[in-house]
Formats: structure tokens, sequence, C-alpha cells
């Protein structure tokens, strides 16, 4: 059921580095025209890097990996893309609509397509408030059963960080801290959190993987890279402004799938722009290790 892409399909054929993208952060992660450089640029980082990057989507309702430029532009401007995770993905499939994927559905898919490295920019948790809304992203249910290793900045305090580290523990994942003993929060470097594993190299990320994996341990490796120095945005201030946006979602009833873009666009709006800065440096840092354990890892 799957489309892939000569290009990728060869890669993957012959052991060569592969890198999955998501598109979930393009339609419904920032704005156009600054989501669709995104995409471009991290996929020419990730080229750079020495990986074939496979953007991954659902495209008239066929799961599609790897995306031409018209397809990335589709994403990036089209009102009529689903935002698409887990339980979203028969629906679009079988409606022969447009879905952008979020880290859950684009590991299933690139877990199918046979690629083990993935590169986002955050991702989804526990939501705070969680113990009254249920809203736990099907994120950590994915990474709890599919072999793949997601390559992010940490999660944003849009959610309750303390309570995903605890049930990513309880899932089994190993959360690893890359460069850092301090579990990173996305816009910033800091959490308040600790990390619970640190690695320090790219070919110590692809020797956790193949360890759990031969060990039969099914399931996903968060590689947390902490936002570089320069472009960080400090946790005391980027905190007042999350607690804005989230009154200003509650006051506005928005919840369940619609609360994360929600969010993240209102961050935007707030920062007059500074926080989307801040998200684009950290997914082009994110593509350049993961383009190096893509590397790593095909080289075992
Ligand atoms: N965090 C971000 N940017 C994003 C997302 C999360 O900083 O674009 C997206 C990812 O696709 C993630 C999804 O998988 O939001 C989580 O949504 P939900 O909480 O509805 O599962
Ligand atoms: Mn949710």
């Amino acid at each position: 059921m799957l489309t892939i892409t000569d290009e990728v399909r060869d890669a993957l054929a012959s052991g060569q580095p592969v890198v999955a993208l998501e598109s979930t952060i393009i339609s419904h992660g920032m704005p156009y025209p600054q989501n669709v450089e995104m995409a471009r640029t991290v996929e020419g980082i990730v080229r750079d890097g020495g990986a074939v990057p496979a953007t991954i989507a659902v495209l008239h309702g066929r799961p599609t990996i790897g995306l031409s430029a018209d397809d990335l532009e589709l994403l990036a401007s089209d009102d009529s893309v689903i935002k698409v995770s887990i339980r979203d993905l028969p629906y679009v499939v079988s409606r022969g609509l447009h879905g952008a994927t979020t880290v859950a559905s684009t590991m299933r898919l690139a877990a199918l397509a046979g690629i083990g490295v993935f590169v986002t920019g955050g991702l989804g948790g526990v939501h705070r408030g969680a113990e009254t809304s249920y809203d736990v992203s099907a994120d950590l249910t994915e990474l709890s059963t599919t072999s793949v290793a997601v390559v992010c900045a940490g999660v944003k305090s849009i959610l309750d960080i303390g309570l995903t580290l605890e049930k990513l523990e309880t899932l089994g994942v190993p959360v690893l801290g890359y460069g850092t003993d301090e579990f990173p929060s996305f816009f910033s470097r800091s959490s308040g959190f600790g990390a619970p594993m640190r690695v320090d190299t790219a070919g110590e990320v692809a020797a956790l993987m193949q360890a759990k994996w031969d060990l039969g341990l099914a399931g996903g490796v968060v590689v947390a890279n902490p936002i570089p120095a320069e472009a960080e945005i400090p946790a005391d201030e980027i905190g007042a402004i999350i607690e804005q946006a989230l009154g200003d979602m509650d006051r506005l009833g928005i919840r369940g799938k619609d609360a994360t873009p929600y969010l993240l666009g209102r961050i935007v709006e707030i920062t007059d722009g500074e926080s989307l800065k801040a998200n684009i440096a950290l997914v082009e840092h994110n593509a350049r290790l993961g383009a190096a354990i893509a590397r790593e890892y095909a080289a075992r």
C-alpha cells in the first residue's frame, strides 16, 4: 500500500542511510511559506550529511515515502490536508484524502518501509491537565511498539514534561540526552528534568539502537538533541508565553487534535515570529544529527 520513490527504495535495498521526516510539522506546525522552505532546507541538510531524505505523508489516500517539490508545496499550503495520527490513517487512506503525518504515523510508515531513523522537531506527549483531559499523544504508544529512532529537541512545556518522561519510562522507551545531562525543552536547552541516559556521539546512538533491537526489545528510541545555544529562547522567557497560549486555548475551548497546532501557532504570534526561528533552527540541527546516526547505523 506504500508509494516509495525509486531513490528511497534503491537506498534501502543497497543498505544506504535513509532519514524519515514528518509532515505535520509542515502542514500544522509552521506557517506558510516558512514551512515549505524549512522542509526543503531540511531535506538538503540530510543529503549533505550523506543520507537520503524521505519525507512522509498521505497523498490522494496513498501513504507516500519520499516527496516531490510539488508535494511539499501542497502539504505546506493546502487547507484540505488533514492532521493524521495513527487512528486517522484508515480514514484518509479509505477516502483518498491528503494527510500530514504526526510523529506516531510517520514512525509507523517509516518502519513499514524499512527506515530506522526519523528526524522531527518535538515529540507529542502527556498534556498538562491530562489527569482530567486524558490527552496523551499517540506518539508515546507508538514509541512503545515501533522500532524507529526519533531525533527531536525534547518536548516543549506546552506538555507536562515530567509526566511525559514517566510515561516513556513505563513504556520501555530509552530517552537519550545527546551531549547533555538535562532533558531539553524544545525552545530551551534546559527543562529542569534530567535526561534519563546520556550519549555523546552518533556512533553511541547507533550502537544502542542495535543493542535494543538485537535484544528483541521492539519499540523506539528517543534522541533528545538540545537546540543550539545561539538559537535558544531561555526557559523563563518562553515559560510565561506558553502559559499565555495555554490560557487562550482554554478560553477558546480548543482541545484534542487541534490543541498542539493551536498552541504552536499562538506561540509564533505572541513571540512575533521569534519562536518560529528557533523552531526552524532546532529542526535543522536535528537533521544534521539524524543523518550522522543513519550513516553510523547503516555502517554496522
Ligand atoms: N511538537 C512540535 N511541533 C509539531 C508537533 C509537535 O513542536 O509539529 C506535532 C508532531 O507531528 C507531533 C504532533 O507528532 O504534533 C502531536 O500531536 P498530538 O499531541 O495531537 O498527538
Ligand atoms: Mn492529543
